[in-house]
């Protein structure tokens, strides 16, 4: 065999819907629903704490600690130590990484075996599936699904786990389950008595829970985010993962953490420290003194964490309005900021497509291709036998300035006038 063949454990890396339908944005200048960031700068606080970081003198442009900058891992233990109700060790029980992405991959990478399989809830962030099979995994999948199947479902609340389906996933060999809430794409806010009953099997099986929380502040109609790690007997065994970018809309610091037990998180560092090493050190003395800044104003109507969610809830209301105003029915996000809408009942030519494309793949390259307007496909957040199921559905991203979003609205009642 060719020694010039790349390693086996790359071959379930394929294309990547990002740099796929970023690219298709970019190139047809398309009004950008797509991707998941802001189009607008972070809050003053942020930009301010970044600046002074970077001319905070010479130690702010050189190494700092390699499994997080001490000033960050103090305030992010003490933060979270809060909210979670238990004691967190700054230097053991917390990672800094180069956003929730790489957590995700030192987590796979770092606690799963040839073999093991993990449950992962559908629909799911894309790369999870090809991480775990990277680390030699088995992905188990389980969709949460409409309530009552072909009623009109209204909320991303109405998408619920069958609890006899996900107990019949775990098996002997199940090492992990994987859970987003806030979920993206839906926007699901797992209830505290759903994460109850996903919390009692990892217990019974003994399985570590990889729990997803980067949109945690973004919540709406007084849905509440239950951090998994704070109910009884689930802090040893769940990896908590968390995101500057999502947390100060600032996604190009790209600064993530996980937060665990020292046991579990000693690993993760093992595989931190054999790719990264360390971060960078300016981008993560801003975000630690933004959490400063959070952990002096919690609660408070000043909180970035309050104001925030505030002004994306505005935002969600209008892309919901704008697309029931054409005769799109959005299902409504109780958290995060991408809502996703049924287009099959909308015709549109797509001769340039290819017939072997899944439908919403069809429908997100002519709407963006023909009509200016990009989106995002929602069966890449399935796996394949699922796709076909939920193929009638795309993602629209909301948090994106007034304009943008009247941009778009523009182009949609131009859509629908024309049928
Ligand atoms: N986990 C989830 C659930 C995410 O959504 C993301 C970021 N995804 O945004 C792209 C999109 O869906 O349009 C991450 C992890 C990664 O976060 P970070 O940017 O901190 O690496």
């Amino acid at each position: 065999m060719s020694k010039l063949l790349p390693a086996h454990r790359t071959e379930c890396v394929d294309t990547n819907v990002w740099l796929q339908f970023t690219q298709l944005a970019a190139d047809y200048k398309a009004v950008n629903l797509g991707q998941g960031f802001p189009d607008f700068s972070p809050p003053e606080f942020a930009q301010e704490a970044f600046c002074k970081a970077v001319s905070g003198g010479h130690q702010m442009h050189q190494y700092t600690r390699p499994f997080g900058h001490p000033p960050l891992v103090k305030i992010l233990a003490k933060f979270f130590g809060r909210i979670v109700g238990h004691e967190i060790d700054p230097f053991e029980d917390v990672l800094v990484t180069v956003g929730a992405y790489q957590v995700l991959f030192c987590t796979f990478q770092a606690l799963i075996d040839e073999g093991d399989e993990v449950i992962i809830v559908e629909p799911f962030f894309d790369c999870y599936q090809p991480m775990v099979k990277m680390a030699g995994g088995k992905a188990i999948y389980i969709p949460l699904r409409p309530k009552v199947e072909g009623s009109t479902v209204l909320s991303s609340g109405d998408w619920v786990l069958s609890p006899e389906e996900l107990a019949s996933k775990f098996t002997p060999r199940t090492k992990a389950i994987i859970i987003n809430t806030p979920n993206n794409p839906l926007g699901k806010v797992f209830k505290r008595e759903e994460l109850q009953m996903i919390a009692d099997l990892c217990i019974k099986h003994d399985v570590l829970c990889i729990s997803d929380e980067v949109y945690e502040w973004l919540t709406y109609d007084g849905n509440k985010h239950v951090k998994m790690a704070s109910l009884p007997g689930m802090w040893e065994r769940t990896i908590t993962i968390g995101s500057a970018g999502k947390t100060f809309s600032a996604t190009g610091w790209k600064v993530g953490w996980a937060i665990s037990s020292g046991q579990i998180v000693k690993r993760l560092k093992a595989v931190h420290q054999m790719s990264i090493f360390v971060c960078a050190t300016a981008a993560q003395e801003a975000v630690a003194r933004g959490f400063e800044r959070e952990y002096e104003l919690f609660g408070t109507p000043e909180s970035y964490f309050q104001q925030l969610p505030a002004m994306l809830h505005q935002k969600r209301d209008k892309l919901a309005s704008c697309l029931q105003s054409v005769g799109l029915q959005p299902i409504m996000p109780e958290g995060g900021y991408f809502m996703i809408t049924d287009i099959s009942s909308v015709d549109f030519n797509d001769s340039m497509s290819t017939e072997d494309e899944p439908h919403d793949f069809r429908f997100v390259k002519w709407l963006t291709k023909e009509k200016g307007l990009a989106t995002i496909p929602v069966s890449v957040f399935y796996n394949p036998e699922h796709k076909k199921d939920f193929d009638k559905y795309i993602r629209f991203c909301f948090i994106k300035e007034d304009s943008t979003l009247d941009a778009a609205q523009d182009i949609l009642r131009k859509l629908s006038q024309r049928h």
